[in-house]
């Protein structure tokens, strides 16, 4: 550090010195570069170590360190053009004819033919490697999407449409498009959309849908309406939700009257399907990727749940995206924590390089205590879904996967955008810099929280799984957590973070007592609260199982420890400060709203 900052003082010193020569000496600051990324995860490679077996273990590395190098030299240069050449809506052609072509630019396509090539959706559906396969999957789209440009997102939605087509156990009808969505053939592969946001909004789904279906005379249906938000409109498929008409054109209102379809975007020669692309989103981020508003004029689809069973039927593809904005959200952390760490090594700031910064570092140490807590909070949903697909998941694991997925989305989808704005400042000005690329991360990860479910509805979906499992699922909960610790018991420098958790989990059960005698007013003022400390507590049960191995690292046990200092259960010391009784309600609301209109009307 001594030799750089003399250095630069001299070229700083030196008026004699050719202008060309001070103006490219060293105190320019030199990009940070990372590696095969693959390589780069410590953690990744010692928990695919850990739970693969051997044989497993042996052929998924070589494919992971050579899938590696490929994305580091290939495949992040063609996302990067991906951001450069967003798509452009062409709505006529030169001839006044109306064409509504999206049209993508040729790093798009070609993302197209890698994610078949490398069995990005194929892999997780073969399952060559039996319940290991859908991990396996997930690691290839954790390390693909940082570099994908954008088409983790279609990827999301192929998958999601491939598993809602599995789970109805591959209709004749769908058995070629099933085949399209999981092939590794760049020429036969499909992707999916997933329209379910129409102009009332996305969250309220069962209220917002006002599609409608026709029944036509050959039993397919025609849907009339406007998707006000379809995410990879230029996809080749798509699942949405619409309402049948009966005789008299009349239709069922609410969730009840929600059935899901499946149709083609367009036939054979190329043409929509009866679809009309109003115009394309101004979006914040994610402008790799063509989101269009559509209006369906008689398209042509195929009912494939039954009536009124639509929600619950797409319900299978949310599960699905949901992991994969979870991966997502990892990822983003990954490499803005790689750069980062990489930017450390070379930048000098008040004669010495950042990394010799002790504050620096203890910021840096904080966001990687965020990001392994979710990478494993993430693997072990991939573990669950693995075993729940072939048939190996207990009931108890089958409660406790529906269960994590929202704790997961929602609480790593907040994670993501914390973590990604401070490695973004570690950076300095360079980090606001446009051509850097690191606003382009920020402005992709601050969806994750948003689409999918934002973090209210997702909290409101945690309870929806108590519900649904008739109050099965805590108990599951309890003990899986119970055992996990217990591996740790030899383990004494763990046990300070060890005896936090428990007193965690000691107040999670009070409070889980407690509310349960309140009634449904408390519990939907605390479901946010009460689904971070899931979250924080599986995930700090997580860490300590990891760092508890025997061959565990002192960055393991590191994260482990400090993991466990923050508040674990923070649905408990609110519970304990009443902010959910009826007069914190309105406590809220006169916060939002004093010196409003709105208050002194109710006034
Ligand atoms: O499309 C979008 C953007 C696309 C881009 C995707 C790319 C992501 C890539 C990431 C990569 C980085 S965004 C649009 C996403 N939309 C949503 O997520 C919808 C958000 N709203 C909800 O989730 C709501 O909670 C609803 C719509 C599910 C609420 O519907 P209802 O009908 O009011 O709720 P109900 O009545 O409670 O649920 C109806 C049924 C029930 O089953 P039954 O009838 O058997 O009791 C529920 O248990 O559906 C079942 N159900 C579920 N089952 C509801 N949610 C789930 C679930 N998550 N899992 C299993």
């Amino acid at each position: 550090g001594q030799e750089v900052s003399t250095q630069e003082k001299h070229v700083l010193e030196d008026p004699e010195m050719p202008l060309a020569r001070r103006e490219t000496g060293s105190l320019f600051q030199e990009q940070p570069k990372t590696g095969n990324q693959y390589l780069e995860d410590s953690l990744l490679r010692s928990y695919l170590k850990t739970h693969l077996p051997p044989k497993v273990l042996e052929e998924v590395n070589q494919d992971l360190e050579r899938f590696g190098n490929r994305l580091l030299t290939k495949i992040g240069p063609l996302g990067w053009e991906c951001e450069l050449n967003p798509p452009v809506f062409q709505q006529y052609d030169a001839w006044g004819q109306r064409v509504d072509q999206i049209l993508t630019c040729s790093a798009w396509r070609r993302m197209k033919e890698i994610a078949a090539e490398e069995g990005l959706i194929a892999e997780a559906y073969e399952r060559k490697y039996s319940n290991w396969s859908r991990l396996y999957q997930a690691v290839k789209l954790y390390l693909f999407s940082s570099y994908s440009g954008g088409f983790n997102c279609p990827l999301a939605m192929t998958d999601g449409a491939a598993k809602v087509i599995e789970s109805l156990g591959i209709p004749r009808s769908l058995k070629t498009t099933f085949d399209h969505l999981t092939s590794r053939d760049p020429k036969k592969f499909w992707t999916s959309g997933q329209w379910m946001t129409e102009r009332r909004g996305g969250s309220d789904v069962a209220n917002g849908t006002e599609t409608v279906a026709r029944k036509q005379p050959d039993g397919t249906f025609r849907l009339y309406g406007f998707k006000w938000f379809t995410s990879a409109a230029d996809s080749d498929v798509t699942l949405t939700l619409a309402r049948v008409t009966d005789a008299e054109g009349h239709v069922k209102q609410g969730s009840s009257g929600l059935s899901l379809f499946f149709l083609k975007v367009r036939d054979e020669e190329g043409k929509l399907n009866n679809i009309r692309v109003q115009r394309l989103k101004d979006k914040l981020g994610t402008r790799q990727m063509a989101t269009a508003e559509l209006w369906l004029d008689g398209a042509e689809a195929e009912l494939i749940s039954a009536e009124g069973r639509g929600v619950s039927s797409i319900s299978n593809m949310l599960n699905i995206t949901r992991i994969h904005n979870v991966i997502g959200a990892v990822a983003s952390m990954r490499r803005m924590i790689s750069l980062s760490r990489e930017y450390a090594r070379r930048r000098v700031a008040f004669g010495k390089l950042l990394k010799d910064h002790p504050l620096h570092m203890q910021t840096i140490a904080r966001m990687e205590v965020q990001a392994r807590g979710a990478f494993l909070l993430m693997m072990e949903i991939v573990r669950l879904l693995g075993l729940a697909e072939t048939n190996m998941a207990s009931e108890q694991e089958q409660f406790l996967l529906r269960l994590l997925i929202p704790v997961a989305k929602l609480y790593t989808g907040k994670q993501a955008s914390a973590v990604v704005v401070e490695a973004m400042e570690s950076f300095g000005g360079q980090g606001y810099m446009e051509d850097t690329g690191l606003p382009v991360i920020l402005r992709d990860t601050l969806v994750l929280s948003i689409w999918e479910g934002t973090t209210n509805i997702l909290s409101l979906d945690v309870l929806r799984s108590l519900t649904k499992s008739q109050g099965k699922v805590m108990p599951v909960f309890f003990s899986t957590v119970q055992k996990k610790l217990g591996l740790a018991g030899s383990c004494w420098k763990l046990q300070p973070a060890v005896k936090q958790m428990q007193d965690a989990i000691s107040r999670l059960t009070q409070f889980t007592q407690a509310a349960g005698a309140k009634g449904a007013l408390t519990m939907e003022l605390a479901a946010r609260d009460f689904s971070y400390s899931l979250a924080r507590i599986y995930t700090g049960t997580l860490l300590i199982e990891h760092a508890a191995r025997p061959d565990a690292s002192p960055a393991d046990i590191s994260a482990a420890r400090r993991w466990c200092q923050q508040e674990l259960c923070p649905v408990a010391t609110q519970l304990q400060e009443g902010s959910y009784e009826a007069e914190e309600m309105l406590q809220d609301s006169s916060l939002v709203y004093e010196d409003s209109p709105a208050h002194h009307s109710r006034l």
